[in-house]
């Protein structure tokens, strides 16, 4: 089983309901166990300045799912959540990352992997390191 860190973001609607709804879907999924979450905290958007303010938090799992099959897995909850993709870094009312995989790099077009930027967001940074602490003292 892989290790594996997903952000969640959420700034449309209801946040918590929003962020809580994506957790039932990723636990209900067959090849993904929800090992430990975060706190959810309030957060200034960042990039697209002009859009609600964010709830934010992340989670760590374990999967015996690919790198791109995990991909697909939360691109496949955003879409059953009813997600529209508007501008790039705009507001939505869910969105999950894929942060980290083991100690796996990534580097296609459609998939990133560390996230890039995470160590520049406060927004990531602050519920990794609540679930993590050995691991955000390293990036
Ligand atoms: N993609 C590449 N790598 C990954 C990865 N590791 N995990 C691709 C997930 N997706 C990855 O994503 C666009 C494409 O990124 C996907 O089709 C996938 O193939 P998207 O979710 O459709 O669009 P996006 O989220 O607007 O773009 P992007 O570049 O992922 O933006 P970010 O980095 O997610 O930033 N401010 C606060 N406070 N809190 C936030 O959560 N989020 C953003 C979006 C901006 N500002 C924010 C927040
Ligand atoms: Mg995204």
């Amino acid at each position: 089983m892989a290790t594996a860190y997903i952000a969640l973001g959420s700034n449309l609607g209801d946040r918590k309901k929003n962020l809580t709804t994506a957790l039932f879907h990723l636990v209900r999924e067959p090849r993904i166990i929800l090992e430990k979450l975060s706190s959810f905290i309030e957060t200034k958007p960042y990039g697209v300045t002009d859009q609600p303010d964010f709830l934010n938090g992340c989670c760590r799992i374990w999967t015996d799912l690919s790198p791109r099959q995990l991909l697909t897995a939360l691109q496949a909850i955003e879409d059953k959540m009813g997600r529209v993709r508007t501008r790039r870094w705009g507001e939505r009312i869910i969105d999950l990352d894929i942060l980290l995989y083991d100690d796996i790099t990534v580097n296609d077009p459609d998939l990133v992997i560390p996230h890039p930027d995470m160590k520049n967001r406060a927004f990531v940074l602050e519920p990794l390191k609540e679930i993590a602490p050995d691991l955000t003292a390293k990036l």
